[in-house]
């Protein structure tokens, strides 16, 4: 791991700023903008694991550990490795992925809800705690990315350590939270999303009780670090901490969820990772000598259960689904549109869901990256979270759809504009999808690493050591 070190030692050169240097803005070359992704990553990097953002999120993230690595691999692949692979330290034995692993030397009042909050019933030594709800299932892509970054026998020693515990956390969301037995996984938190406050939810959050009682004597931390205007609301954040308690004083179990709990919905972002992460389980099992044909019939499984649960023709696109009224939401979000990504998609979807991105509503063909919701919708709000903004990881995975279906023009638009995004605005969490401004957190470490992806396929830089 001596590419980790060298890591440590610039981390100690570059002072922690959440803030991107003033000026030269429109001077970037994408030289600098690689070397910037960098000093973000480094920046942000901490012991064994890389920070989403100094200021909002001190732990490490679960999808955001993803998309870091997938950035990592350009750069430094062993730190990759190491990076994925403390995160799967907090896997719990039924399978799940902590959709947050605390950092045992951040204090309990820099994040809410830290570890004193979850309350996990079962601490095991030796691993780190984490919370007990998860994050789309974005790491089998990642370490298949890593892997293929830069393939050998160590490589494939990772790949050997990664598959047992992928195919647990596969299993679990397949068995444990398909709650209708319908093929698809359901989350039971906003937060499970990744999209957490995206209008997705409305529908279903309507019926849980914003009981502003729960945050009495608790703190949020995300409203002292970040502008209230950009946050969810007061009343969204009581459903949330609700349904963590909830989620939490049923000692986190699935059983029965649709009857118990008040928040079960079927994501299309969240299962069209799940089957793809299937199509990259086969892959890596192929190189391991295990059986690829059972991942990829679970993956067209899923594709058909997504297709077939959470298609809206009137829209053409995809929608949440609630599973306890069996509703679909009549939001249009960008997570409908994810599932672009997935290679058994059926024609006539692909040619629906690019006219939909390429519309008024999410406008593709522009010099913009595709906004997170509806830009025609009433509510749209270009600065609250996932209510309108720009985000780079859901455009990264936008531009592979592209790519898997072979509109490599449409593809290529998404690259440039996604790169001129952060050459004049910089690595900020997510952007203004009007003006470009930089919204969030201005040191983000998947913008940063999902930039190095982009720029790397392009030149090919060197995968590790120094670029100077
Ligand atoms: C809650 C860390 C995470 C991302 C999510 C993003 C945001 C947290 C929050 O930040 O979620 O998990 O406080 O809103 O929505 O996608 O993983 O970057």
């Amino acid at each position: 791991m001596s590419s980790i070190s060298t890591a440590h030692t610039a981390i100690a050169s570059i002072p922690v700023t959440d803030r991107p240097p003033a000026g030269q803005l429109t001077e970037r070359t994408p030289a600098d903008l690689w070397h910037m992704a960098r000093a973000v990553l480094d920046a942000n990097w901490s012991r064994n694991h890389t920070v989403p953002s100094r200021t909002l999120y001190p732990h490490q993230w679960s999808w955001d550990a993803a998309f870091i690595a997938i950035g990592l691999a350009r750069i430094d692949p062993d730190r990759a490795w190491h990076d994925l692979r403390s995160l799967f330290l907090a896997q719990w034995p039924d399978g799940r992925v902590p959709h947050i692993v605390f950092d045992p030397d951040v204090a309990e009042r820099d994040y809410f809800p830290g570890p004193g909050f979850w309350q996990v019933p079962l601490r095991r030594p030796g691993h780190p705690d984490g919370t007990g709800i998860v994050q789309p299932p974005a790491h089998a892509l990642a370490v298949w990315e890593i892997y293929q970054r830069a393939p050998g026998p160590q490589a494939e020693a990772e790949l050997r350590w990664f598959y047992p515990r992928l195919v647990a956390a596969q299993d679990y969301l397949s068995s444990c939270r398909d709650a209708t037995g319908d093929g698809l996984a359901s989350i039971v938190h906003p937060w499970e999303s990744g999209l957490d406050n995206s209008p997705a939810w409305d529908a279903a959050l309507a019926a849980v009780p914003a009981d502003l009682g729960v945050l009495v004597g608790r703190q949020r931390h995300d409203n002292r670090v970040a502008a209230a205007a950009h946050r969810p609301t007061d009343e969204d954040y009581a459903r949330f901490v609700a349904l963590a308690l909830a989620y939490r004083d049923g000692g986190y179990r699935d059983d029965e969820l649709a009857a118990r709990h008040d928040f079960v919905v079927e994501c299309p972002t969240f299962n069209a990772l799940l089957a793809a992460a299937e199509h990259a389980l086969a892959r890596i099992a192929a190189v391991i000598g295990a059986d690829p044909a059972v991942h990829l019939d679970r993956a067209a499984r899923i594709t058909r259960a997504v297709d077939d649960q959470l298609w809206n023709p009137q829209t053409g696109m995809y929608h949440a689904r609630d599973v306890r009224t069996g509703r679909l939401s009549p939001a249009r979000c960008v997570s409908g549109l994810v599932p672009l990504i997935l290679p058994g998609l059926p024609p006539d979807r692909v040619a629906a869901l690019v006219a939909t991105a390429e519309s008024h509503r999410f406008g593709l063909s522009a010099s913009m990256p595709v906004a997170s919701y509806d830009r025609s919708a009433a509510d749209f709000d270009p600065v609250r979270y996932w209510r309108g903004p720009v985000w780079i990881n859901i455009n990264w995975l936008l531009r592979r759809g592209l790519r898997e279906h072979g509109h490599l023009d449409q593809a290529e638009t998404l690259r440039d504009a996604m790169l001129e995004l952060v050459r004049r605005s910089g690595y900020y969490e997510y952007f203004h999808p009007e003006t470009g401004d930089g919204v969030g957190s201005a040191a983000f470490s998947w913008t940063a690493a999902l930039v190095l992806d982009l720029l790397g396929e392009g030149e090919a830089p060197p995968v590790s050591g120094p670029v100077d």
